[in-house]
């Protein structure tokens, strides 16, 4: 019997079922009575994985960047940015096993195991296509709606919110090994999981409360301040489902390590863009992408937030109305 340990990307929807369909695949193509250990990995700034998070057996990193250790025998991963360095990803290109694969062309990395599995082993889980039909319309954010992306009445969505959330990671493997032959209804059925669901469910439905009454909105932009709140986490939809007709978000929020502004284009509006808002945040010494970006500012700078954020949306209300 072999031993086999998952590395997987933690508080990700697409991490766990990325862990779930591969030791699905594990079993099924190299040992099926495997014994599966499970460990979760988290975004350093430039860390690397400690040498301790291997086992002396076989080692799988799932939906997470590449590390150059002979310890690891499989990788799967979907990031543009899947090596910390240049000999990191030399490391990868010399690898002539065939049991280390990389394509950031994959929305999900469990659709792109299931990819693989099919194309290069020819083995298929019939039995898991809902779950990764839903981890990759969560991990590409291709919500059907803003109502289902913050109503969260699907399964699936229940789950994300536990997996997001959870810092249990033995409640974690137990959803990890229960998604390789549940439905997402019976995973989410698991007391543990319930009552998880049902505490985080209520902060959730609260910051829509919060939300309901810290935000306005004026000529296409929805303005907020959750500065006097401890707003952490919350759902990033909440806004674009208080006021559908917003084309852009600008808010203020506040945590001990900094004072933020976040502005986000909505995802479901139909008026076509026309800002880069990682460019109008960097003049401000913030970034991120061309439709969602931010401003972090020492926690004391509160009103140097407040002022960034008003200028930002009257500039963007005022090409709205061009
Ligand atoms: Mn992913």
């Amino acid at each position: 019997m072999k031993s086999m340990r998952v590395l997987y990307h933690d508080n990700c929807f697409d991490g766990v079922s990325s862990a779930a369909v591969f030791s699905r695949f594990y079993r099924g193509h190299v040992d099926a009575n495997a014994d599966i250990e499970y460990e979760g990995l988290t975004h350093k700034a430039g860390q690397l994985i400690s040498p301790e998070s291997f086992s002396g057996g076989e080692n799988a990193i799932v939906d997470f960047k590449y590390c150059a250790t002979d310890k690891l025998t499989w990788w799967f991963d979907h990031h543009e940015s899947a090596f910390l360095s240049q000999e990191d990803e030399a490391h990868f290109r010399r690898d002539t096993g065939g049991r280390k694969f990389h394509d950031p062309a994959y929305r999900s990395c469990t659709k792109f195991i299931a990819h693989i599995a099919k194309s290069v082993f020819g083995m298929e889980f019939p039995d898991l296509e809902e779950l990764i039909h839903w981890a990759d319309i969560i991990d590409g954010a291709q919500f059907e709606s803003v109502q289902a992306a913050v109503e969260l009445k699907e399964p699936a969505l229940r789950l994300m919110l536990v997996i997001e959330a959870s810092k249990n990671s033995s409640l974690m493997h137990r959803i990890i090994r229960n998604l390789q032959s549940r439905t997402m209804a019976q995973v989410l059925d698991d007391p543990d999981v319930r009552e998880k669901f049902e505490s985080l469910y209520k902060h959730h439905v609260e910051s829509i409360d919060i939300m309901r009454r810290a935000a306005h909105f004026k000529d296409g932009v929805i303005q907020f301040d959750v500065s006097d709140h401890d707003l952490d986490g919350y759902n990033k939809f909440i806004p674009y489902y208080l006021f559908p007709q917003g084309v852009y978000c600008v808010g203020v929020s506040k945590s001990p390590l900094r004072s933020k502004v976040s502005v986000g284009t909505n995802p479901w509006t139909p008026r076509e863009r026309q800002h880069n808002l990682a460019k109008l945040c960097e003049h401000y010494g913030g970034g991120g992408h061309a439709v969602v970006a931010a401003i972090s500012f020492k926690p004391e700078e509160l009103d140097t937030a407040r002022a960034a954020a008003r200028e930002i949306a009257e500039k963007l209300q005022h090409d709205l109305r061009q």
